[in-house]
């Protein structure tokens, strides 16, 4: 930090590009934030959020004290507070609580920051101690990760820059310039050079616009269309049986079931053509080298573990594997060599473990009574880098759980969230400007140091600074509650990484190989590719929850499927406060075909109801041919409060989790729109 110097930071957000990032500091203030042009990834653009960043952190409504609730909860109204009466009432509570039974205690925290530090370390490390209820981290990635760990042995796939020598790129469950731009990039420079690229995504999104096909199947099929592909490898000898056979294991079975789904049987279930299958997997088959970059908008229904496990077989048996513009990636985190047990320190927990509670499913748990199985009732829960009254599925029931009079809710925010409204203390946390951090990424292969550029805001703290103060107040004395963030900083790596040249650089590129699996060696106990590990059988294609072919009297009533994939100048909730960017969003719309529109005598703009046996949304309509026949999206996760009645879209999303991994299933939803 200094009054006038350029600054190594690293973008904190939950985005599979994580930039690094160049800070300038005139006078103790932020001037300027750009893209480091070095980092090869980031090639010195920011996205259009990230370039405000500093309207975000010195936004008028920046929460800059502690803050007591003086109204019902809910109405968000509050009274400033001092920090010591803060954490005394709060380590008072905590001690009360604990006395009963620490399991009643419950962080709720997600990736509002991805810092190894104000993350998971320090606040990890108090929970442990305190002996709290355990958290399932579920919302997001859970699926495609528990696939992938099961088929490769880890989170780990293709090097993002190799997509640019790639002669076919498949686009699947993704929105790649609204949410990955900087692969896009690679993707683009593939396009000039000649590459096809084939958009996979129900939604005719700005990225499928820009593709040279664009497949839009039916929400939660997608494991059937890769069925649908190994058929077809399968039938036209596409297949690299040499590769096959000395890097993976399990193919007999898995060719087995993919016998039994023919280009026809595929297209019915997908709502797609014949030719559309035939001709994605004649591609795949013969134009090389093939590259899938798969995204986890595909895994958030019922059999999402599923189709990641299946998609991630298709470049192996094509051997796509053995060129380095070849494979896959979903994710990369797998790459990097963090400490998790340094950070989080799970040996602090006593024994038995304290109970785990999964968050996707807090509406249940926060309205759950004490009984022998779920243990004791949530009697307090401490949100921090995350908004899951807005966030997480089936609002009607987390808001309730929320509202409860006998919780006792403490939120660390930069804002006043719509999670902010429900608490009984608010504490103000410090943004990625004002603290320290380090960072790996689950989209390329480098790690980043994030140096604050400023003395924090008013009286923010960083997260790590509050667990601190209330393990002093709890009376932990173990010396991890001393490390400084620079000390869990050198932790998160611990020898990989020669932690002063990371932060003299800035960021530093991993040791991984130039096309890691060309020769087999996957991260599996023996090296070969899994496609039917012994704890899950072969992969099969497992129809979403709510469909018609699942639940006909269901869909009968709701015949639409409604997604909800992110907006492009949000970052999940985040940034839909900032004046600028909610400006180019508009306001929450839910887009639906001209057809079914039409089917239900409605126009363009008007507004209507979108509801189903959970709850209602109300929102203006656009008649678009972004959503295809039978599918309606509702773009962001938009504040409820500047829904029109006081909601978004997860007021109709359920509960239910994926096959494997136990994520949330946000995209395996039937909804029925009729005029307000
Ligand atoms: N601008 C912006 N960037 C973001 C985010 C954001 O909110 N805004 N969120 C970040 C986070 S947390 C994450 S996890 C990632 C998510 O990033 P991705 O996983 O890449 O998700 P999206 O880009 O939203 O792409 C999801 C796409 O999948 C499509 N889709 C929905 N259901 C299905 C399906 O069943 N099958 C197929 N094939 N496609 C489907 C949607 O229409 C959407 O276009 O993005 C991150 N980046
Ligand atoms: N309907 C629907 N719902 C979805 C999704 C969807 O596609 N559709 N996407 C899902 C996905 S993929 C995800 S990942 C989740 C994301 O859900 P969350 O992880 O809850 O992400 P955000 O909504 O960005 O909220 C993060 C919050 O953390 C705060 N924050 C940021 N940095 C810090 C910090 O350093 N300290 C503290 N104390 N707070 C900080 C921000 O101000 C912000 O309010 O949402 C899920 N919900
Ligand atoms: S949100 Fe993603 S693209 Fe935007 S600056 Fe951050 S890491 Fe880069
Ligand atoms: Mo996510």
């Amino acid at each position: 930090m200094g009054r006038n110097a350029i600054i190594h930071a690293a973008c904190p957000h939950d985005c599979p590009d994580t930039c690094a990032i160049r800070v300038s500091v005139e006078d103790g203030t932020v001037v300027r934030i750009q893209g480091d042009p070095d980092h090869p990834p980031t090639h010195g653009a920011l996205c259009t959020k990230v370039a405000r960043y500093a309207e975000r952190t010195y936004h008028p409504e920046r929460l800059l004290r502690p803050l007591r609730r003086v109204g019902p909860k809910g109405a968000g109204e509050f009274t400033p507070m001092g920090w010591d009466e803060a954490l005394d009432e709060i380590a008072a509570r905590f001690v009360a609580i604990s006395r009963r039974d620490p399991q009643a205690i419950l962080p709720y925290s997600y990736a509002g920051t991805m810092g190894l530090v104000q993350g998971e370390s320090v606040a990890a490390r108090f929970f442990h101690r305190l002996g709290a209820s355990q958290l399932e981290r579920t919302i997001c990635a859970s699926a495609g990760s528990a696939a992938l760990n099961a088929t490769y042995g880890s989170r780990v796939g293709m090097l993002v820059e190799h997509f640019e020598e790639s002669r076919l790129i498949l686009i699947w469950g993704s929105n790649s310039i609204a949410s990955n731009l900087h692969f896009w990039s690679f993707a683009q420079n593939a396009k000039r050079r000649g590459a096809k690229l084939i958009c996979i995504d129900p939604r005719r999104t700005e990225t499928a616009d820009k593709c040279h096909q664009h497949i839009a199947p039916m929400p939660g099929t997608d494991g059937a269309l890769a069925l649908g592909i190994i058929h077809e490898l399968l039938q036209h000898d596409w297949l690299d049986l040499d590769y096959i056979e000395r890097h993976t294991d399990g193919w007999p079975a898995l060719a087995r079931t993919a016998l039994e789904w023919p280009a026809e049987r595929v297209a019915e279930v997908c709502a797609i053509t014949v030719d559309e299958v035939r001709g994605l997997a004649r591609d795949y088959g013969t134009i090389k080298p093939a590259a899938i970059r798969l995204n986890y908008g595909m895994q958030r229904v019922r059999g999402g573990g599923s189709a990641v496990r299946l998609i991630a077989a298709l470049p192996c048996l094509i051997g796509a594997w053995r060129h380095r513009a070849g494979g896959l990636l979903l994710s990369a985190s797998g790459f990097a060599p963090v400490c998790g047990a340094a950070l989080e320190r799970p040996d602090l927990m006593p024994t038995p473990r304290p109970r785990s509670i999964n968050m996707s499913t807090i509406g249940d748990a926060l309205l759950h009574d004490s009984s022998a199985q779920f243990g004791p009732k949530v009697e307090a829960v401490v949100v921090y880098n995350s908004n899951p009254v807005a966030v997480a599925p089936e609002s009607p029931k987390v808001v309730r759980g929320f509202a409860r009079e006998d919780l006792f809710t403490v939120v660390l925010e930069h804002f006043q969230t719509d999670t902010a409204d429900y608490a009984d203390i608010i504490l103000p946390a410090t943004t990625q400007l004002e603290h320290f951090d380090v960072h790996y990424s689950y989209g390329h292969t480098y790690v980043l140091v994030n140096e604050p550029a400023i003395e924090p805001l008013g009286e923010a703290w960083p997260n790590t600074a509050i667990f601190r103060a209330l393990a002093a107040r709890m009376g932990f004395t173990e010396p991890c509650f001393a490390d400084s963030d620079e000390a869990i900083g050198a932790q998160a790596f611990g020898d990989s990484i020669d932690f002063a040249r990371l932060r003299r650089e800035g960021w530093i590129r991993l040791p991984v190989a130039d096309a890691p699996f060309a020769e087999g060696g996957f991260p599996t106990t023996n090296g070969r590719a899994q496609f039917a590990p012994e704890a899950l059988g072969v992969a099969g294609y497992l129809a979403p929850y709510e469909s018609p072919g699942s639940s006909p009297e269901l869909a009968e009533r709701f015949p639409l499927a409604m997604i909800s994939p992110p907006a492009r100048h949000f970052l999940n909730s985040s940034f839909v406060n900032v004046r600028s960017l909610r400006s180019i969003e508009g306001e929450p719309l839910v887009e639906m075909h001209p057809r079914d529109a039409s089917a239900r005598g409605l126009a363009d703009g008007q507004i209507v109801r979108t509801f189903n046996d959970r709850g209602a949304y109300r929102c203006r309509l656009r008649v678009s041919e972004r959503a295809r026949p039978g599918v309606v999206v509702g773009l962001g996760v938009w504040w409820r409060k500047f829904g029109l009645a006081g909601t978004n879209t997860n007021e109709l999303t359920h509960q239910r989790l994926t096959d494997i991994g136990q994520a949330a299933t946000f995209y395996d939803c039937l909804v029925e729109v009729c005029a307000d």
